[in-house]
């Protein structure tokens, strides 16, 4: 394949409600979106970096600018391009996962489609659809988060993920026990709020038995993640601190995690997803597939990877209508707690013209 130029197109996204975590609040979603066109076919790549770095130190603008001035103009001056040759390619520039992700997705969609192939059968995926759990952000009240939750279940999800941040973790979870019981699929997030000298306030949690504690450390914290994990019953997730295959390995070497949280953008793509997914299945630690308020782009592909059979916990692959009143796909829609696998070639999805277009704020063409 010959890449012969990428669109990127900045979108701006409303929420339906404000998303607070511990590292801020969410109205309105900044997503960068990348079109590869190559001779065989188009594909196409959603970049999850956010407005600001509080999440990672990647942010939509730096996302854009590194594209335009080194990835694509690396890729495009390749003679025989093709999805497993993306990396390589970029590994000369350190960091920018979430931009290599968006373009190596780009290209894979693109190669998929030239050949009629699904990327969930190229992925390796069993299921033809996944269970969905949905991420609760921090309220103003406990009444407040017990409404959220409630419709949520009402709505069909099978897990329920809440955002935590010191001040807001035991009694939340409390209340939610007690409202809802012990039967529901239940976890926690912190984002990296909490330091290993909460360890005693975090082991609180371990009576309201919870499936998992994702990331309560700095990502780079990951001894105090192995030390925390000696104090605590609650299996501990790691989500920021796994950026690829080798930090996935480490981590549950070092006994840092026993549950790992898989965001293809966090880790460079959905071939170190992949990989990933088969060094913590070898290990016998079960993942799922992180969400970051993709579009229906970027859902459908994390929905393909969702279906592989490592995937064994429900994952943040929420209907669009959790974040979005309209998608600029066809918006997924759960179906007795349950979103379908896209099965047409690629990611399976097209962006519907006038949705993308109603919503772009910006575009610009980069050619060779
Ligand atoms: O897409 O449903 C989603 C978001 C799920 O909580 C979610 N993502 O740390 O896992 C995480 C967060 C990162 C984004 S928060 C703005
Ligand atoms: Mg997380």
């Amino acid at each position: 394949m010959k890449l012969t130029g990428v669109e990127l197109r900045r979108i701006r996204m409303p929420l339906v409600a404000p998303f607070r975590t511990s590292f801020g609040t969410e109205t309105s979603r900044d997503v960068l979106l990348l079109r590869a066109v190559t001779d065989e076919a188009e594909g196409w790549g959603e970049c999850v970096a956010m407005s600001d770095p509080r999440y990672s130190s990647e942010y939509v603008d730096a996302a854009a600018d590194v594209l335009t001035r080194f990835l694509v103009p690396v890729l495009a001056a390749h003679p025989r391009l093709d999805a497993h040759a993306v990396a390589p390619a970029l590994a000369q520039f350190r960091g920018h996962r979430m931009a290599k992700a968006a373009l190596e997705t780009a290209v894979l969609d693109a190669e998929l489609r030239a050949s009629g192939r699904p990327l969930a059968r190229e992925l390796g995926a069993v299921r033809e659809r996944v269970p969905c759990g949905v991420s609760v952000g921090i309220a103003n009240s406990i009444g407040e988060l017990l409404d959220s939750v409630g419709g949520h279940l009402d709505e069909g999800y099978v897990r329920i993920k809440l955002k935590i941040e010191p001040g807001w973790d035991v009694e939340p979870v409390r209340a939610v026990r007690e409202r809802f019981g012990d039967d529901v699929l239940l976890q926690v997030d912190a984002n990296a709020a909490y330091s290993l000298a909460d360890a005693r306030h975090l082991a609180r949690l371990d009576p309201f038995g919870l499936l998992l504690i994702e990331q309560p450390l700095d990502e780079e914290d990951v001894r105090g993640h192995a030390a925390l994990a000696k104090v605590l019953s609650t299996p501990i997730c790691l989500d920021e601190s796994i950026t690829s295959a080798r930090a996935a390995a480490d981590a549950i070497g070092l006994g840092a995690c026993s549950i790992v949280n898989v965001k293809p953008g966090r880790v460079g793509g959905y071939l170190e997803a992949r990989r990933i997914h088969d060094v913590c299945a070898a290990h016998g630690v079960p993942v799922w597939c992180g969400g970051m308020l993709e579009t229906g782009i970027g859902r459908a592909a994390n929905l393909a990877l969702a279906a592989l059979p490592g995937f064994t916990l429900p994952g943040d692959t929420s209907a669009s209508g959790r974040y979005y009143r309209t998608d600029v796909t066809a918006p997924f829609v759960l179906d007795d707690g349950h979103l379908p696998v896209p099965a047409g070639p690629g990611i399976g999805v097209d962006p519907l013209p006038d949705e993308l277009e109603a919503v772009t704020t910006s575009t610009r063409w980069l050619t060779p």
